[in-house]
């Protein structure tokens, strides 16, 4: 597996804003408000259960993860399934909470999931606190990492393996 190289940390961040970084073409660093006013927004409504306080009930607003990591043109051939298939996402909170997901689970052409990266949560505008991951498809909420500040996106290779030929 290739190591995640460390985020770019070239201009001083604005509040509430996240990096995507990785084997991707275009590197960018995004507000909220960029979320909010350069991709469609969904909404939805979803339960999830935390070990710690049982049951959450809340209602996101948020554009689609995998519209939003499309623009930063990840390092695979859109074209080649098996490529798509071999990326990662990692999303890390800024208290250091980090979830893995894969590239698979959000792609039209496998899992489908309509994972978000929400503007809103309830009546809260997340401008200042950042966005949050959202995963309806899952039961529990570890992976609805809040205060996102950074996404790498990169590809898995398991060590000593080969090299694919396709
Ligand atoms: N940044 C960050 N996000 C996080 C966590 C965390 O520790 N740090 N905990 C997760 C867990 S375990 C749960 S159940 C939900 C809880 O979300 P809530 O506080 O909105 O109910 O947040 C998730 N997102
Ligand atoms: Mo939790």
């Amino acid at each position: 597996m290739s190591r995640p190289s460390a985020a770019p940390h070239a201009l001083p961040a604005p509040t509430g804003s996240f990096a995507l970084w990785g084997d991707v073409a275009r590197p960018v660093t995004l507000t909220v408000a960029d979320l909010r006013h350069g991709w469609e927004q969904h909404r939805t409504e979803v339960v999830y259960d935390c070990a710690k306080d049982g049951p959450q009930h809340h209602t996101f607003v948020g554009a689609l993860l995998r519209e939003v990591v499309d623009r930063t043109r990840p390092g695979f051939d859109p074209a080649r399934r098996k490529e798509r298939s071999r990326f990662l996402l990692a999303v890390n909170g800024g208290d250091g909470h980090h979830a893995v997901l894969s590239w698979a689970e959000i792609d039209a052409d496998f899992g489908n999931a309509p994972v978000l990266l929400a503007t809103r949560v309830d009546d809260e505008e997340l401008d200042s606190a950042g966005t949050q991951l959202v995963v309806p498809s899952d039961r529990c909420g570890a992976r609805y990492v809040s205060a996102v500040t950074g996404i790498w996106i990169g590809s898995c290779r398991l060590p000593g393996a080969p090299l694919s030929a396709s």
